[in-house]
């Protein structure tokens, strides 16, 4: 057996890190022969809860799960984490502006982006989910100077598997038969979900797909998804926001499939013309535990708008929180 790797889970005791945690420790991230060590770290409320958790967890008996440790303490939460899923944070209550969610999860990223630069593996690999994510992982990325701004990324993924489950039910072709599918942006409603290089059972997706469902519905079915949900189970996506967390950390360690890509947020180098520094969502392969930029995919009028307001809208954001960076 390999030694245990540190996974630390904030807002672990909430309803998408209720879900991960038992996939996690069952080897559904990073392998069947991979022990590890779960790091949940929740807010004092929410303590007693995430006691439960424990229990359930270690009453699982699940062979790879060496030691559960709770906490609401950053330091011990974080430290010497190989793995961070950062889960919690503050939702959107009625009457709440953007910008006031946006500076109150800021005062939570901040300090946790703190503390991992302090605390955790020098080779660790974030994954920012709480929204509003792509910002929220900004603010931690840029309080841990002694990272590598690689080493943070931010969820695009549940969109990606939303937007290859409309395709797949649209032409009946399963899932495994589509690739190369890029959803650009911000997690929000100005998310690009493109098909320009898409192939969909061996055949381009544009040649298959009748553009105007894919204007008309196809995107707008991707971006409204969450609150599809919210309205049909009373509760925003939970399971499928885990299972495609689990997806992201598992291709970033191990890899994509040969000539595919994923969707990831990560800090942008200027590729596309996005402004250097974004966190924002690129076509990106994964090997050996790095991640790389699809380069020179071709560009067409429509996609550069769309691409262009989602990142406008990053770029709002980023200002509304550049106190905090
Ligand atoms: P829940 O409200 O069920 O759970 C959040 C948990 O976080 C709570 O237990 C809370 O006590 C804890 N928490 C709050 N502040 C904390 C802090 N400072 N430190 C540690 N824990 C803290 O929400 P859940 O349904 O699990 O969703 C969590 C977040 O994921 C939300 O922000 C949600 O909007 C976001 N999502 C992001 C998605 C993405 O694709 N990026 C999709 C799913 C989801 O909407």
């Amino acid at each position: 057996m390999k030694p245990a790797v540190r996974i630390a889970i904030t807002g672990a005791a909430g309803n998408i890190g209720y879900a991960a945690a038992f996939r996690i420790s069952a080897g559904d991230m990073l392998g069947a022969d991979q022990p590890v060590i779960l790091q949940l770290i929740e807010i004092e409320p929410a303590l007693q809860a995430l006691r439960g958790v424990e229990m359930e967890l270690l009453d699982c008996a699940f062979p790879l799960l060496e030691e559960v440790i709770v906490t609401t303490d950053l330091s011990v939460g974080f430290k010497d984490a190989d793995y961070v899923l950062l889960i919690g944070s503050k939702p959107r209550t009625k009457g709440m502006e953007r910008s006031d969610l946006l500076s109150d999860n800021g005062k939570i990223f901040k300090p946790q982006g703190r503390a991992i630069n302090e605390h955790s593996s020098r080779d660790v690999k974030v994954l920012v989910i709480g929204n509003p994510a792509n910002t929220n992982g900004l603010i931690a990325v840029n309080n841990a100077p002694d990272l590598s701004p690689t080493q943070f990324t931010s969820m695009m993924r549940l969109d990606h598997n939303r937007a290859l489950n409309q395709l797949s039910l649209k032409t009946e072709t399963p899932v495994t038969g589509i690739s190369r599918l890029t959803v650009w942006g911000n997690h929000s409603l100005t998310q690009y979900p493109d098909i320009s290089h898409c192939s969909i059972g061996g055949e381009s997706a544009t040649s298959l797909i009748d553009m105007t469902w894919y204007k008309e519905t196809f995107l707008s079915s991707v971006q409204k998804r969450g609150a599809e949900i919210i309205v049909a189970r009373g509760a925003s996506s939970a399971a499928s926001a885990a299972s495609a967390a689990i997806d992201h950390m598992r291709d970033w360690v191990f890899g994509t499939s040969g000539e595919d890509w994923t969707s990831m947020s990560i800090v942008s180098n200027g590729d596309y013309g996005i402004t250097e520094g974004l966190m924002f969502s690129f076509p990106v392969r994964c090997k050996d535990g790095e991640y790389e930029v699809v380069r020179d995919l071709e560009i067409d009028d429509f996609s550069r708008e769309m691409i262009q307001a989602t990142e406008k809208e990053l770029l709002e954001e980023r200002d509304a929180v550049k106190d905090l960076l």
